[in-house]
Order: structure tokens, then sequence, then C-alpha cells
């Protein structure tokens, strides 16, 4: 049976692990895989599940954040569907910034009222993954839940940057640590399926998604005053209401940092990838561009989008976004570029390359290009050698920022002829 459900995307707060690529827009617009944004991935599970009431909550608003959900998401008026952008800085009692997840939920709660719903999906806006969240739902509701949360094993490396959590045989969680320290730890395993012991993934994490009877959230926002749901709200709930497991075995990825957002996007572009884009549809915005012209270019691995004009040499375990114009001689790998937003005509592109004005959008000839990001319509000259890794110094400088040894060039740079990273 279809429930009643209406989803809230927590689109994210100051985006501050992203930087530089929350620097001019807000975390939910950070275009991924060549032609998404991150936006994109929580609202198609969410359309996929049958769910198209959508609510996505954000710090800031960005133009281009309103751009792409409005031409993105049109629904027909006959399903009552929509993706609507709450932003801190709109709501009307005062200006302060929401304070945590919770408080953003709380916050945005009277934007509910008009919507007809029996249970409330609150998920993350920064993490890769497909999952069917009518399963999740219909769980819940079978097993007369009143929160449950989704969980995966994860390895004690990254425990320590989770939820942890343990439940019982009847999936009931007992207890529940946010974040715990490593010297914790080993408190906290699970016993988890014979494969995932293989695996060494011992621990429970919570993966920051959650469903909500209607009547169970009002309440505990309204008693508890907790700012976040991983530091307040849901540890304080176990005991007091009764809160499930509802464990997923799919590939599922946090990309809330710029190392684990470059390994996400390069990921794409392996042999049999974990998160698989031909498989279930990812939804964004329909742009009319023409198909993608190579010349004298190899390939591997390499996932190109619409529009582009490559005549590199060599495109290696690379992603390569919308109209990305790539020079003669080129060769990039390791690299997630992301494209443009428009095109230079050909004959403004001639007059570039032949005199002083900088270079035109897109990369030039003769450029070496490893692990780094390139942002959108950044302009990078002939002759430009940029190479990511441990000998980088960390650090924001005027056109790039060095971050685990990423180099992630800002969205508009110019960097001139020769130019060397
Ligand atoms: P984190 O991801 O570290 O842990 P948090 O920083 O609260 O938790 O972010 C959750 C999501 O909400 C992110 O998508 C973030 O961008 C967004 N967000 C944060 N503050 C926001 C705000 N004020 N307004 C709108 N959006 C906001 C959480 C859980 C852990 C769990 C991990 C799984 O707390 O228990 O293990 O998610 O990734
Ligand atoms: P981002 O994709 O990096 O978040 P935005 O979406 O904020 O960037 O801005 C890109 C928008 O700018 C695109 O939607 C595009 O339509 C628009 N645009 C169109 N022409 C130009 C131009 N000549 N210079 C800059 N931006 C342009």
């Amino acid at each position: 049976m279809a429930h009643k459900v209406v989803s809230i995307v927590l689109g994210g707060g100051r985006g501050t692990r992203l930087f530089p690529l929350t620097d001019q827009r807000s975390k939910p617009a950070v275009p991924i895989a060549g032609k998404y944004r991150l936006v994109d991935i929580p609202i198609s599970n969410c359309l996929n599940s049958g769910y198209n009431k959508i609510f996505v909550l954000t710090q800031y608003n960005s133009a281009s954040l309103n751009k792409h959900i409005k031409n993105s998401y049109n629904f027909s008026i006959f399903s009552k569907g929509f993706v609507d952008i709450l932003a801190a800085e709109q709501t009307a009692d005062g200006d302060r910034w929401f304070e945590g997840t919770a408080d953003a939920v709380r916050r945005t709660q009277k934007n509910l009222h008009n919507v007809d719903y029996d249970y409330v999906l609150i998920l993350s806006g920064d993490q890769l993954y497909q999952m069917d969240y009518a399963a999740l739902v219909d769980f819940h509701v079978e097993n007369g839940s009143e929160i449950t949360i989704a969980t995966i094993p994860v390895h004690e490396r990254e425990a320590t940057g989770f939820g942890i959590l343990k439940s019982n045989e009847d999936n009931e969680i007992t207890s529940f640590i946010e974040k715990p320290s490593s010297d914790l730890l080993p408190d906290w395993s699970s016993e988890v399926s014979p494969d995932m012991q293989k695996k060494g993934r011992n621990y429970l994490a919570s993966m920051g998604i959650y469903v909500f009877s209607k009547g169970v959230l009002k309440q505990i926002l309204a008693d508890n005053p907790g700012m976040d749901f991983g530091k307040e709200i849901i540890p304080e709930s176990i005991g007091e209401k009764r809160v499930l497991s509802y464990q997923f075995d799919g590939y599922w990825t946090d990309i809330g940092t710029i190392a684990s957002f470059f390994e996400a996007n390069i990921g794409l572009t392996d042999d049999i990838p974990s998160f698989d884009l031909f498989n279930e549809t990812v939804f964004t915005r329909a742009r009319m561009l023409p198909p993608s012209k190579v010349s004298g270019t190899t390939l591997n691995n390499a996932i190109i989008a619409d529009g582009c004009i490559v005549s590199g040499d060599k495109i290696d375990r690379s992603v390569i976004g919308v109209r990305s114009r790539i020079g003669n001689g080129t060769v990039i790998k390791s690299t997630y570029m992301m494209g443009s937003d428009y095109y230079e005509q050909l004959d403004e592109v001639i007059e570039m390359t032949t005199s002083q004005a900088p270079p035109p959008v897109g990369v030039g000839e003769r450029c070496y290009i490893e692990n780094a990001i390139l942002d959108k319509n950044c302009r990078i000259g002939n002759d430009v050698r940029i190479k990511g890794g441990k000998h980088l110094v960390e650090g924001d400088y005027k056109t790039h920022s060095v971050v685990d040894g990423i180099v992630v060039v800002k969205k508009e740079a110019v960097i001139a002829n020769g130019v060397t990273i």
C-alpha cells in the first residue's frame, strides 16, 4: 500500500567541508557526475520511490539552486507533487540561521500544514546511493515503529564519523552514540552478517535517513529543545519511543568532503562502478545540448557529458562535464571537470586565443591535469600543468585550493598560459 509521505532533504549547513565548491553556491547546487547537482540524488530516490512531496532545506538560497529546481522538477497539476526550497534566511521568526538539523526541521514545520501526510522522511543532501524509500516506510509501518533509522555496517576506520548504534533481534535500537571517539569504539561493535564481518564492517552506522510518524515528530520537536537529530533527538528518543533499525545493504557513501566527493565522482568511471548511473534514472535539468564531439583523443574510463568539444590527447579515469572544451595535445587524468554554464562563440574563442585576453572557457592546448577538480566556467590557458598529490602544500590560494592533495580550481578561475600548480 502506498503510504502518505512528505520528504525533507537536509540540503546543507554551511557546507564548509566542501569549500571552495560551496563558496559561491549552496551545497545542494554543487554539480556532480558531469550533469547533475547533489540535490538530484535524494530527490531522484524520492521520485523513484513514488514520493513527490519534497522540501529541500538549505542555509542559504542561491539563484543557481532555485533555477535548477524550477527548471528540473515540474509536476502535472493533477499529481500534487512539488519540490520546494526552504532557506533559513527567509523564515519569518528572526534571521537566525538553522542551528542544526532538528532545528531546521522544527522551524520549517509550519510549511507542512497544507500537505496531506502520515510519515516524514528525513534525508541528507550529501550522500550518493540508490534506495527504495517505499520499502523503508513499509518496514516502519508494518513493524509499528515510531522512528526508523536506515543503517549500514561500516568499518572501524569510518565509524568515528557516524552515529553508531546497537539493536536487538527485533531490530529495536537499544543504544546510540553520535560519532564515538576511537577509545570508546570497542564497546560499540555489533553482530553483522558473515559477509560484512569478512569485510571488517562490524559497526552499525546511522545513514542519517529517518522515518518519523507524524505525531511523534511533532511531539518530539515540541518537547525536546535539541538542535540536532544525531546529537540529541535520536539518542534521547532511545528507550522513550519505539526506534527501529532498517538495515540497508546496497552501496552508500557520504560525499560531504572534498576527498569523498572526488572519489565518488571518479569512481563512476570504474568498469563496474559502485554507483550505477545506468540503473535507476537520476533526474536533473533537461538541457537541449548538442552531442559531444571528440577528435584524436584516447578515451579510457571517461565519462563525457553532453555538449563537449574535445580534441585533447588523452582522457583517463575522468568525468568531463557539460559544455567542456579541451584543446589539442592536452592530457587529463583522474580529474573531475565540471564543465561550463555557457558557450563562447567560435569567433570569440579565436579572438581570445590570439590576443592577450584571458583564455577561453575550458582547458587549452598541451596541458597536463591530474588529481584535480575543475569547477564550472574556469579558463585554463595553454601549457598549464596541474598535478595534485601529497607533495602540494594544503591551503587556499587565489585561483585554487589544495585539499587532501586534490587541486580544486575555483569557479570562474583564470589560469594563465604556462602556469604550473
Ligand atoms: P552528519 O552528516 O555529520 O551526521 P550533520 O552535519 O548534522 O550530520 O548533517 C546531516 C545533513 O544535514 C547533511 O546533509 C548536512 O549538509 C545537512 N545539514 C546540516 N545542518 C543543516 C541545517 N542547519 N540546515 C539544513 N541542512 C543541514 C549525520 C548523523 C549521523 C549519521 C550521518 C550519516 O548525525 O548520525 O551517521 O549523518 O551520514
Ligand atoms: P553553478 O552551476 O556553478 O552553481 P549557477 O547555476 O549559479 O552556477 O550559474 C550558472 C548559470 O549562469 C547557468 O544556468 C547559465 O544559464 C547562466 N549563464 C548564462 N550565460 C552566462 C554567461 N555568459 N556567463 C555566466 N553565466 C551565464
